[in-house]
């Protein structure tokens, strides 16, 4: 029997580039390169398309697959892949929520922790050997406090559960007010930040969220609170969070995700109530092993059923 052709667009975990190899024949894309003169030529060979969230799949590529019947990624975020698109061509998209609910839970937290401790900072200042010149500042807690999350969907849920161990108070902003929430609700983001020591963004990305973090409802968190992202960069006007950090009209951020990855403006790197991560949130042995196996299934359970397991709503 033949197998299936797949494309692979850009690399992916060794393990699970070898359990799509061993399953299929698969081509890998390179998403740096100018693939379209190869596209005219094999496009129509592949059946199946892994994307993944950082490199999404356009409308461009969908196109130039024109015997495509599944797309398979790896991801929670699917705002880079065109899934009207792919809807109209009647192509289901797979994807890999839930299993990586814990690890971002865990991150929102940790930046959380990070950003009112100041353990990065504090890391930084061990190393320099100031300890041996005088004290550490004091820092601000954490336990006790207003946690406010923008997005109260699957992960925004975990982050809520985490909060309760540190004994905190949670409402929660999004489009609409959720029937089944046993937390508070603000009809406005403004309303939340202002409410909040901690703002948590967990909404997804894509142009419904862009820049809702905007200097007024960076003003409404105000000087004493503090903003976490593990999100997506669009969701937050990096510019106006720069200025506000600089300007202490904020009293720090946590932030896993920015507008134009793996770039971070430099004048980041100048402030010390900033913590900065290289978009991890998800990144642990496990969960990625987990998302991997996710993208597998989803193709075994197309070619074998016709459906994906997990399709993008
Ligand atoms: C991805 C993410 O693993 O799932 C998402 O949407 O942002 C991360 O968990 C990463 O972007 C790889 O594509």
């Amino acid at each position: 029997m033949t197998r299936h052709r797949i494309l692979q667009k850009g690399r992916l975990l060794p393990q699970l580039e070898s359990a799509l190899a061993q399953a299929y024949d698969v081509h890998v894309l390179d998403p740096e390169q100018d693939n379209s003169a190869w596209l005219a030529e094999h496009g129509h060979e592949f059946v199946g398309l892994t994307a993944s969230a950082r490199y999404g799949a356009d409308r461009a590529l969908i196109d130039a697959l024109p015997n495509l019947r599944v797309i398979s990624s790896f991801g929670v975020g699917y705002e880079a892949i065109d899934v009207a698109r792919a809807r109209e061509r009647g192509i289901p998209v797979g994807y890999t929520p839930d299993v990586l609910n814990d690890c971002v839970a865990d991150t929102a937290f940790g930046l959380v922790i990070d950003v009112a401790r100041r353990f990065s900072a504090a890391d930084r200042f061990t190393r320099r050997g100031d300890w041996l010149k005088g004290q550490y500042p004091l820092a601000t807690q954490v336990s006790g406090k207003k946690l406010g999350i923008l997005g109260m969907g699957r992960i925004g849920r975990v982050i809520a559960r985490r909060a309760s161990g540190f004994d905190m108070q949670v409402r929660y902003h999004n489009r609409r007010e959720l029937p089944d929430s046993p937390f508070g609700y603000e009809a406005t983001l403004k309303g939340l930040a202002s409410w909040a020591d901690f703002l948590v963004v967990a909404s997804a990305g894509g142009p419904e969220t862009r820049k809702l973090v905007d200097a007024g409802v960076l003003q409404a968190l105000g000087p004493e609170g503090f903003l976490v992202n593990i999100s997506r960069g669009s969701v937050i006007d990096e510019a106006a969070l720069l200025d506000a950090l600089q300007q202490g009209r904020i009293a720090g951020a946590g932030l896993d995700v920015f507008e134009k990855e793996p770039q971070v403006p430099e004048a980041f790197f100048k402030l010390d109530n900033v913590v900065l991560l290289p978009h991890v949130a998800s990144a642990t042995r496990e969960t990625r092993q987990a998302m991997a196996d996710l993208v597998v299934e989803n193709l075994r359970c197309f070619f074998a059923q016709g459906s994906v397991k997990v399709a993008v709503p």
